[in-house]
């Protein structure tokens, strides 16, 4: 079918040109032709006084065509041309902005000469959240309008800026309510018969002679915060071209540092993560499932999770009933809920207000038939499988026909605590992320008998309260912890062939990572993972190795207790080095006869990867998750991964396929009949795709 994306029709003596290309009207090739051909006609159309440029459905133009992107080059028409055409006119062109004008979006609107904005419209230059800078006029036009120091702050960041202010900036004329139209066509009649046309690419009275330290100040602040970051200092290079340059050798300098940043590998990590984030909210196999409604929610257990899952429930406004085995464990449980929503209050996030209405929705209680009125429940007992099995055994006779129950486990077997409910179909894991009201990741975990609409019920809800949910399947970890502990033991095997705890976190933080495995260990409690570990060896699988119990048995727990691989001050979570370990360390190797070698940052980071890379691997063919994209999105929401590389898993793909193979192929030599490092036996997966020649694992 061909359908016009943009089309022309006069409504009085206003041109109008709609931009009607869903979901989100974005600059696709059909798009900015359409729009300079709608120009065309609305110039030609002499009844038309002035013109407008609105977006059909929910939002004005949010950019440029992302996928585009992805090929090779963008077609003609170029939308510096499309700006161009629109600036130039004759006729008075207004934007009449609601939704989101973002990106290419936000251009198109700074070369009209007039703004015009919803009040809950929002606007905004987003590309360096892509790796990318403004391509098409927005650095060169927005400090001509609003002055190079707001414009540096808006294009470096990314942020979004709400309608009124930007118009106190100068970037809208008018905010209002009212439909697009309306505003625009009020806007058009209240403006004299043949005003002096206002282009932004001919002002210079917002330029000045600060802008060079402004300019300086910029660099020095990236240089000091971010200095990894490669779209940000070229964002700032664009800028300076608006004041060292005139117009137009100004728009060449924007683009040909546009083209550099595309060219980054940083950018294509950061729209492969755009992308997989989408990605991983359509779940494969669901048919047309339509989630269960959720209107009121169960927590069992009101420790550090169960308390920050109730938290995310009434953050969204959905009532929590939290069972405990007793009050005074309920009581410690809501008295961690209260202090958590008081320090963002005392901080000026929340008001008093709220932190009293989100409280008032959580009833506590601890007998199993009031969680009878929920739709969902959500078990956050001890990480045992004969407690969660007894649970779910209580929860399949109490809860009420159709209601979800959902398990928090982070790595025990769907299917065995599902049989235990009697209605496994209801069954399905939701693995929050500690802590549980702050991390973004929710591992929706497919149970063998879970029903399409509990999975999607799991998805739906996630997103309502603010997370990244992604479907994985039933395997020991799923996907994140699964991939983790050959990355946490591969940490500790570096350390026992010579490298220092420190060191090894060092290399990883300078790698991107929120934190190094090490002090993430003593976040997430010695004693826990210590017990994963003792399962885990009695099933004959491996993680960590016998270093680790050292520490356990020495009685360090991580932060909770202040020792751990580090040592913690009393209320300061700063790692500060322990000799006391250095020395277990040390009589180790003494012990293993292991002679200590310096091991450099690259092969820290390598092994660190390339052991998530090489599970990852193996979780696909497995389809425990259903793509790449999926593992990369568990790794950047739940593990601190950074977002500028894309996911571990993306990062094998740009350093090239054959070469993770072949250092891997490496460190399975030197593990030898090491059984710790057995996890370096190449994945089939990747020892196919680059005997086939493939650069990509999906
Ligand atoms: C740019 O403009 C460069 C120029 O300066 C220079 C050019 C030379 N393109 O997020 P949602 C899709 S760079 C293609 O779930 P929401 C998205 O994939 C661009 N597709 O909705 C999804 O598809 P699907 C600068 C796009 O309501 C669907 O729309 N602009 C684009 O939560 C719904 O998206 C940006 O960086 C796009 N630009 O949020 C803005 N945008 O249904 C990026 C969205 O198949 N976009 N899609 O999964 C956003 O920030 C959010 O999508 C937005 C809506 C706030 C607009």
């Amino acid at each position: 079918m061909d359908r016009r994306v943009v089309h022309y029709a006069r409504q009085g003596d206003v041109g109008v040109i709609t931009v009607d290309s869903p979901p989100v009207n974005a600059l696709s090739q059909a798009v900015r032709q359409g729009i300079g051909q709608a120009l065309a006609e609305g110039l030609a159309d002499t009844a038309a006084k002035a013109l407008v440029i609105l977006g059909a459905g929910r939002t004005f133009i949010a950019g440029a065509d992302i996928a585009e992107f992805l090929g090779s080059g963008l077609a003609a028409p170029d939308l510096n041309d499309i700006n161009a055409a629109i600036e130039s006119s004759p006729k008075p062109v207004i934007a009449a902005i609601h939704g989101t004008a973002l990106g290419g979006g936000l251009e198109v609107a700074l070369a009209c000469h007039y703004r015009v904005a919803t009040q809950d419209a929002q606007v905004g230059l987003p590309e360096v959240k892509l790796g990318l800078l403004p391509g098409a006029g927005g650095t060169q036009r927005l400090p001509r309008l609003v002055g190079v120091t707001k414009a540096l702050a808006l294009i470096t960041s990314g942020d979004f800026l709400a309608a009124t202010e930007a118009q106190a900036l100068g970037l809208l004329d008018h905010v209002g309510s009212g439909t697009p139209l309306e505003l625009a066509t009020s806007f058009a009649a209240s403006l004299p018969a043949s005003p002096p046309l206002p282009r932004a690419s001919q002002r210079s009275d917002r330029l000045g002679p600060g802008d060079a330290d402004s300019v300086a100040a910029a660099r020095q602040k990236l240089a000091d915060s971010t200095p990894w970051l490669h779209a940000p200092q070229r964002c700032i290079d664009a800028v300076e071209a608006a004041f060292t340059l005139p117009f137009a050798d100004g728009l060449a300098r924007e683009r040909a540092l546009f083209w550099d940043c595309m060219a980054h590998d940083q950018s294509k990590a950061l729209i492969h993560a755009f992308f997989a984030e989408r990605a991983a909210a359509k779940v494969a196999g669901l048919g047309d499932a339509k989630p269960r409604p959720v209107a009121q929610v169960g927590v069992i257990g009101s420790g550090t999770m169960g308390g920050g899952i109730a938290m995310c429930f009434v953050n969204a406004g959905i009532p929590v009933t939290l069972l405990d085995m007793d009050k005074a464990a309920l009581d410690r449980g809501i008295g961690i809920i209260a202090r958590n929503y008081a320090a963002s209050v005392a901080k000026g996030r929340l008001s008093q207000a709220a932190m009293d209405q989100r409280l008032s929705l959580i009833t506590q209680t601890t007998d199993y038939a009031d969680l009878s009125a929920a739709d969902l429940v959500v078990e956050a007992a001890y990480e045992d499988m004969a407690v969660k099995q007894a649970v779910f055994a209580r929860l399949g006779n109490v809860a009420k026909p159709g209601a979800v129950l959902a398990s928090n486990t982070s790595t025990l077997d769907i299917d065995a605590i599902a049989a235990a409910s009697g209605r496994p179909a209801d069954v399905v894991g939701m693995h929050f992320f500690s802590p549980a009201n702050v991390m973004k990741l929710l591992e929706v975990v497919r149970g063998r008998d879970s029903a399409a609409d509990a999975i999607q019920t799991a998805m739906v809800i996630g997103r309502k309260i603010g997370k990244v949910a992604v479907a994985v399947g039933n395997c020991d970890g799923f996907v994140g912890n699964r991939m983790l502990q050959y990355y946490a033991t591969e940490a500790q095997r570096l350390v026992i062939e010579g490298a220092s705890v420190s060191a090894v976190d060092q290399a990883a933080r300078r790698y991107g990572l929120a934190m190094g495995p090490f002090a993430m260990g003593d976040m997430a409690g010695l004693d826990v993972m210590q017990a994963i570990r003792d399962r885990r060896v009695a099933e004959g699988k491996i993680y960590g190795t016998a270093l680790s119990d050292l520490l356990t048995t020495d009685g360090r727990k991580g932060q909770k207790n202040g020792r751990g691989w580090y040592l913690y001050e009393p209320g300061d979570r700063t790692p500060r080095p322990d000799p006391a370990v250095a020395a277990m360390v040390d009589a180790y190797r003494q012990q293993h006869g292991i002679t200590p070698r310096t091991i450099g940052e690259a092969e820290i980071e390598k092994r660190l990867v390339y052991a998530l890379v090489n599970e990852g691997a193996r979780i696909l063919e497995e389809g425990m998750a259903q793509s790449p994209g999926d593992i990369d999105i568990v790794y950047l929401y739940g593990y601190g991964f950074p977002a500028w590389r894309g996911g571990p898993m993306k990062q094998a793909e740009l350093t090239g396929l054959a070469k993770v193979l072949a250092d891997i192929t490496r460190f399975a030599q030197m593990a030898g009949d090491d059984p710790t490092g057995a996890h370096w036996s190449p994945a089939p997966l990747l020892v196919r795709l680059v005997a086939e020649g493939r650069e990509r694992f999906g």
